[in-house]
């Protein structure tokens, strides 16, 4: 585009209109109509191209029915015999171009398709160099539109997209032709403002006569959506309104506007139905607490609250493993590891080598299933936010905001499996205090057992009848005793006391792994359903605002 931009001067309103639509089209890709869309990429392509060829020329087409004058009208106004005329019906089998002036018009003429041999210089013909106000036009005699002529009407359909300007020659027994009026007037209406009409063979009716047909031409040009209509009665015949027809060409010329008001009309009408499908709507958004509500709603469905009273119970497991009383604690063994149950007590290096959703089946088959209650919480979390993305979008956008959280919403199961399996649990946590409490428990066993085997030996001396060893006491009690009585005491007491730190610390990682599943949880979420509504979202806005540009 940017070359074009280089190569033709003040057509940058026309160049923004035309990337805007190219932008457009490609935003609302997969989404509108692709009918539609193929129609806006040949439409801004086909501006780009006439851009490209010469915006200082204007291609003015005179079309109609066979036998309207088009033909004798070009004569008229070139003021040469170029074009054949005669009784013959139709006349004109291929379109002849007369160019005025001396800017290269080969390409755009091959471009409109005209052959190289219908295509006459109207200086060198007349073998003049002076300039002529008429300088810059390419004035185009066509084939009828009606005849039998399948071929005629092809090149007419074709050469009415892409010339600038079209000069409708009709007569007064065919103006109101429905085939006319049906199939080229009433869709042809958007391109109002570069079109005008001659009410040929003038001459052959009265003054009142040609007043009415005027007037009738007039209003059903208006029924066609033409609203205020340029009609010129002329006579080819006897040179009637042809100067106002050449007027009106001069005007043309000079302003060189048609050529940007003919691609200008071509964009406003594919972006006005684009538009139409598109919408205009404000952009919805998807509020946090929206996302708050489906992540909570996630959370109990992939077990978040099954494994967080795991992780609290597990935690206090292994802290009383760690610091429990030495005599009592080996029952512990007995009670299984609560993530063990659930096939979750590997550590974090362990479980990110296994973190894919298919490794995660074994783990995820010990979780309890999702009750229906709380799959239906999620499905209306899910619905509630589609909903919000969705709401006030035309058809074509709120569709594919639906089904493009559908597609993801049934790969969501696993992928929150994979989020549960890739969060740290904390199982490798070991506090230092777990360890020296460990220690001081062992070394009071030590103790204690001291104890008791002291006192044990004085029972055997006893039993021996040998004299009882020496025994050290303190304040009356015997040390063997105080050590078997204190060291048991103060290990249940250590022991003890580490379990109310255990609930506390269980809690603090519980609430821990909470967060991080959650955050985990928020992430699936926001990958399978928020972000996918929201780059459905900003295309659409893209897709509305270019097409906000297109049809300035
Ligand atoms: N009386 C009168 N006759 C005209 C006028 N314009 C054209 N004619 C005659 O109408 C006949 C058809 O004119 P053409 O110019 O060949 O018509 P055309 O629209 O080019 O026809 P096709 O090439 O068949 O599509 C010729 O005999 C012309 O002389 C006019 O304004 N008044
Ligand atoms: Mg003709």
């Amino acid at each position: 585009m940017s070359a074009v931009r280089g190569l033709v001067r003040g057509s940058t309103d026309v160049l923004a209109k035309i990337d805007a639509l190219g932008q457009a089209a490609e935003a609302g890709e997969g989404r509108l109509d692709p009918v539609l869309l193929s129609e806006a990429a040949k439409v801004a392509d086909r501006a780009g191209q006439r851009l490209r060829m010469s915006g200082e020329l204007t291609v003015v087409a005179l079309a109609g029915a066979t036998g309207s004058g088009k033909s004798s009208t070009f004569n008229s106004i070139t003021g040469l015999d170029l074009a054949a005329v005669g009784a013959r019906r139709p006349m004109t089998t291929l379109p002849l171009a007369c160019v005025w002036g001396d800017e290269p018009a080969a390409a755009l003429l091959d471009w409109l398709g005209i052959p190289r041999r219908h295509q006459v210089s109207h200086r060198s013909t007349l073998e003049t160099s002076g300039s002529d106000d008429l300088d810059g036009l390419v004035l185009l005699d066509l084939p009828d539109h009606d005849s039998t002529e399948l071929e005629h009407h092809l090149i007419v359909d074709r050469l009415v997209e892409l010339v600038d300007m079209m000069i409708w020659v009709v007569d007064p027994q065919k103006y109101a032709d429905a085939a006319l009026h049906n199939r080229y007037l009433k869709p042809l209406a958007p391109f109002a403002s570069v079109m005008a009409f001659a009410l040929n063979h003038s001459d052959e009716l009265t003054p009142t006569q040609r007043d009415r047909c005027v007037a009738d031409f007039e209003r059903l040009l208006r029924d066609d959506g033409i609203d205020s209509p340029v009609v010129l009665a002329t006579s080819a015949l006897t040179g009637l309104g042809l100067d106002e027809m050449r007027d009106m060409l001069v005007k043309r010329v000079s302003d060189k506007k048609a050529a940007r008001d003919r691609l200008a009309a071509d964009v406003d009408r594919v972006a006005d139905r684009m538009s139409a499908q598109c919408g205009t709507a404000t952009t919805p958004q998807i509020g946090k607490s929206d996302i708050a509500v489906l992540v909570d709603a996630l959370a109990g469905a992939s077990g978040v609250p099954v494994v967080v009273d795991a992780v609290r119970r597990s935690y206090q497991r292994r802290c009383r493993v760690a610091t429990g009383w030495p005599v009592t604690k080996w029952l512990l063994r007995f009670k299984p590891d609560p993530l063990r149950k659930l096939h979750l007590d590997l550590p974090k290096r362990n479980r990110k080598e296994f973190g894919t959703a298919d490794d995660f089946k074994v783990a995820r088959s010990s979780l309890p299933k999702a009750t229906p209650v709380q799959r239906a919480r999620v499905d209306t979390a899910i619905r509630n936010i589609t909903n919000v993305a969705a709401e006030g979008l035309s058809k074509p956008w709120s569709d594919a905001v639906r089904t493009e959280v559908r597609i993801r919403e049934e790969s969501i199961a696993d992928e929150l499996d994979a989020a549960v399996a890739r969060t740290d649990l904390g199982v490798s946590e070991r506090p230092g205090w777990w360890t020296s409490t460990q220690i001081v428990q062992w070394l009071l066993f030590l103790v204690a057992l001291g104890g008791g085997l002291w006192l044990l030996s004085l029972v055997f001396f006893q039993y021996l009848q040998l004299p009882d060893p020496p025994l050290p006491k303190w304040q009356r009690i015997p040390v063997p005793t105080m050590m078997l009585v204190g060291g048991a005491l103060l290990g249940v007491l250590v022991a003890f006391g580490c379990r109310l730190f255990a609930v506390v610390g269980a809690n603090r990682r519980a609430r821990a792994v909470d967060k991080e599943l959650r955050a985990e949880l928020a992430k699936v979420a926001d990958e399978q359903i928020v972000a996918p509504a929201r780059a459905e979202l900003d295309a659409y806005s893209r897709c509305r605002d270019q097409l906000a540009v297109a049809r300035r």
